[in-house]
């Protein structure tokens, strides 16, 4: 999954992909160099980040999606926690909805996505991007996640969303310190029993910079270790920033995980 971030403020891109022409050819790039998904986004969700209103988020997206969907085959995922931006995303293209709140922040937005038919993803996140750092506390973050992940199916099931449709995210760096993304990334494997695809986000994320002691620049070694064990331990989607530099990561780390196994079959035959 290649991330699209049309915003000023995001942890890493932000600024570079604003005028929807220069988006629209990042997107088209991130094809090119093999991304199976793209993820569109018009609200940055880093720590302490300022909420954008509707009308700018949808100035921001709607644009890009109507100019980007005909010229692509690919899924495109809208990533966005407002109903109102999710259905206009939809109707211009969009068929997956990320929302990092999990159906918590906007009433409407399971509705939305049941009537459309859309996949979505559940990510969990302790607190708001706006509060999320400020002291995360859990007793046990793998058994807490994996709570939360079957309580958010259980709503979105009951919402209408199709058990098929549901993608599950354990929110690298969204209310968690340095420890408690290596134990979900240690333990990853263990969300597997709940058979929802799995996607993580880690690319250039602060907990990687922690331990590499490297800027948001030259993070990509410390992403691509992550990302091969989180492949290694059944994540299937991949979201991230450098997709020509991450896919051969993927590509190998998934020919040898059991996770895939079934991939590994279709490449002998
Ligand atoms: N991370 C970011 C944004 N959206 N969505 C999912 N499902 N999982 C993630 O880990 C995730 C996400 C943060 O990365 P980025 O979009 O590059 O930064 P920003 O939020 O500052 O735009």
């Amino acid at each position: 999954m290649g991330v699209v971030n049309i915003t000023p403020d995001s942890f890493y891109d932000g600024g570079r992909y604003s005028l929807p022409e220069k988006a629209i050819g990042h997107a088209l790039e991130l094809v090119e160099q093999g991304a199976d998904i793209l993820d569109i986004g018009g609200e940055s969700t880093r720590p302490n980040a300022i909420a954008v209103n509707e009308k700018d988020e949808l100035d921001r997206v709607i644009p890009v999606l109507e100019g980007l969907s005909p010229h692509v085959t690919v899924p495109i995922s809208i990533d966005t926690t407002k109903s109102r931006v999710a259905q206009l995303a939809l109707d211009a293209g969009a068929s997956i909805v990320n929302d990092v709140s999990a159906l918590r922040q906007d009433p409407a937005m399971a509705d939305v996505i049941a009537q459309s038919g859309a996949a979505v993803v559940l990510m969990h996140m302790q607190g708001t991007p706006q509060t999320m750092q400020h002291s995360p506390q859990y007793s046990d973050v793998c058994a807490e996640v994996l709570q939360f992940f079957e309580a958010r199916i259980e709503i979105a099931l009951r919402s209408g969303i199709a058990r098929t449709n549901i993608i599950l995210d354990p929110g690298f760096g969204f209310g968690k310190l340095v420890s408690h993304n290596l134990d979900l990334l240690r333990s990853l494997s263990s969300f597997v029993m709940l058979d929802c695809p799995l996607l993580v986000g880690l690319s250039r994320k602060g907990f990687i910079g922690n331990i590499v002691e490297k800027s948001v620049d030259h993070r990509e070694w410390g992403t691509a270790a992550a990302i091969a064990l989180a492949v290694d331990r059944g994540a299937t989607i991949i979201r991230v920033h450098d997709v020509a530099m991450m896919i051969d990561v993927v590509k190998m780390a998934a020919a040898l995980s059991p996770h895939w196994a079934r991939d590994k079959q279709e490449h002998d035959a």
